[in-house]
């Protein structure tokens, strides 16, 4: 059963015009050994105060890659559904819709009523901005209006192409920093639309941009993603990007090794405005994280979660689980878009290689039944460009595990998906969870005051391929943790337990 919106009724939680707030109480553990070695495992309670703004903002989304095939599946994708577009295709008719998205398609379970389980969507759980309501504007170095970048990406049937050209026609993506030092050599054709100056020219232009489309649009609130090209890493240095003071410096002097997208967030970090990453490139150099520490901005990433990588979140975190050991993991694929392109020079396949090698940590480290300290499962990443195959792509896994008594196990998967279709309703959750993050505050016992989270967003990580977390805390790959993690968080902030899956009322 579906409950599209509930009220919690608790001492605990309070609603008022403008506010949700709750008390509660996390339970977890304290580990110590006593004098004797011995492990002592103690629980406790530590208890936390949220409240959150119930007043979603009108918000902007720029992205940056607007023209790119995300950005125009982004778009196609938003108006479609806001204009209730149909389209014949040899299946017949088909509707607009979000699946995909965590927040617009997933559900989430409240209890049960009448011995039946009852669940609500997860945008129902707390205020969320609405995608059909976004004004979506942004960069892109190619000069094409949105509907011809959206012909060129060749990902949508055309029957609803064509009734989304009048809509996009008319959109031209904002003039974009481009240096080729970053990105493929192949991608030199398509930058004809680039913003002129030094880098600190650059980055004040970009500000001028944000300011003026926030304006044009009467937005309340921005967020900016990155949905351009993957970089190749920039190379980090002591006085080059490891303090916030370096990389201004760095800026003010033109520095060859500061990339465009460490420039695009500089520019919204002092926007005051957050800025997610979708790709896997070091935009995140230590210098940066400080700068939005220091402006208390949030930041998030790296590299959008999409498919392969989703499942080897699952696969490998089941495998590990279940007492099986994954000690080979090799994953190829290949694909015919701009993507494929450009990761097809090595230095931009490098960054993605990176953050798709990197998934099964937390998990092998989880079970040392399994592995010797330092043990690591083989894991091989291969990425082909195959024009043909367009924005379809094929991915091939294999994984072999040692299981009970000598044997092996290994297990292949062969998955074809249109890759930006699995990855716009991605960009619309990174969004929609990174603008309500921005309006929780929170409170621990004995603190003074409400505060909001730490500006690197750890709840985005169910979206990520390599979470970018705090200094210091843990980074989970495991997806059904992270879903709970953020699942269960937002049930805090509204009063509600996490979900424990006990369900004792079914025990007696
Ligand atoms: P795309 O190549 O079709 O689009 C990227 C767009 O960015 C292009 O239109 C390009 O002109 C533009 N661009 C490049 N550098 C720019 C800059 N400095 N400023 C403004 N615009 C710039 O690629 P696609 O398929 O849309 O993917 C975008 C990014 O998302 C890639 O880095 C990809 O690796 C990453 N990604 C994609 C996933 C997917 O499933 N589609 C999943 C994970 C990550
Ligand atoms: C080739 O791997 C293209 C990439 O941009 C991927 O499609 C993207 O990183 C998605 O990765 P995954 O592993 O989540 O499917």
């Amino acid at each position: 059963m579906l409950v599209e919106n509930f009220l919690v009724q608790s001492p605990n939680v309070t609603y008022s015009e403008e506010s949700i707030t709750s008390t509660y109480n996390y339970e977890s553990t304290k580990l110590s050994r006593d004098e004797k070695g011995q492990w002592i495992v103690t629980p406790t309670s530590t208890e936390y105060q949220f409240r959150v703004d119930r007043r979603v903002p009108k918000l902007g989304v720029m992205l940056v890659g607007l023209g790119g095939n995300n950005g125009t599946s982004v778009m196609a994708g938003i108006l479609a559904n806001k204009h209730g577009i149909t389209w014949m295709t040899k299946d017949g008719l088909r509707k607009p819709n979000y699946w995909g998205s965590l927040t617009q398609a997933a559900t989430l379970r409240v209890g049960n009523y009448e011995g039946e389980e009852v669940f609500t969507p997860f945008r129902s759980l707390l205020p969320m901005a609405d995608p059909n309501q976004f004004v979506l504007g942004g960069w892109d170095i190619s000069s094409l209006n949105m509907a011809e970048a959206m012909e060129r990406a060749k990902v949508l049937d055309f029957e609803l192409q064509k009734q989304l050209v009048p809509y996009m026609k008319d959109i031209v993506p904002l003039p974009g920093i481009y240096d080729p030092a970053f990105i493929a050599a192949n991608q030199e054709e398509r930058a004809d639309n680039c913003i002129k100056g030094s880098r600190q020219q650059q980055v004040e232009t970009v500000r001028q941009q944000i300011r003026q489309f926030k304006e044009d649009n009467a937005v309340d609130k921005v967020i900016i993603l990155w949905t351009a090209n993957t970089e190749r890493y920039a190379q980090v240095a002591e006085g080059l990007n490891d303090t916030a003071e370096n990389l201004m410096a760095a800026i003010a002097a033109d520095e060859p090794e500061v990339s465009p997208s460490t420039l695009y967030a500089t520019a919204a970090i002092l926007e005051g405005v957050p800025f997610i990453n979708g790709s896997p490139q070091n935009t995140f150099v230590p210098g940066l994280i400080e700068l939005a520490v220091a402006h208390n901005v949030l930041i998030g990433g790296d590299d959008f979660k999409s498919g392969q990588t989703k499942m080897k979140s699952v696969l490998v975190d089941f495998l590990v689980g279940a007492g099986l050991k994954p000690t080979s993991i090799v994953s190829y694929n290949h694909l015919g878009n701009n993507d494929g392109m450009n990761l097809s020079a090595p230095q931009t396949f490098r960054s993605k290689e990176i953050s798709k090698s990197n998934v099964v940590d937390d998990m092998v480290a989880s079970n040392s039944l399994l592995y010797e300290p330092g043990e690591h499962p083989d894991h091989c990443i291969v990425i082909k460009y195959i024009p043909y195959v367009g924005d379809s792509k094929r991915a091939m896994d294999e994984y072999t595990s040692e299981i009970f008594l000598g044997g092996t196990n290994t297990i292949v998967m062969h998955n074809t998906c249109e890759d930006s279709l699995l990855a716009a309703p991605i960009i619309l959750d990174l969004i929609i969870l990174a603008e309500l993050l921005t309006r929780i505050e929170l409170k621990k016992d004995g603190e003074p005051a409400f505060h909001g989270f730490h500006p690197v967003a750890v709840l985005l990580s169910y979206l990520t391929k390599a979470p970018l977390v705090p200094q210091g805390t843990p980074v989970v790959n495991a997806l059904a943790k992270q879903r709970a993690m953020l699942e269960n968080i937002l049930r805090a902030c509204v009063g509600l337990p996490p979900e424990n899956n006990m369900m004792m009322e079914f025990k007696c």
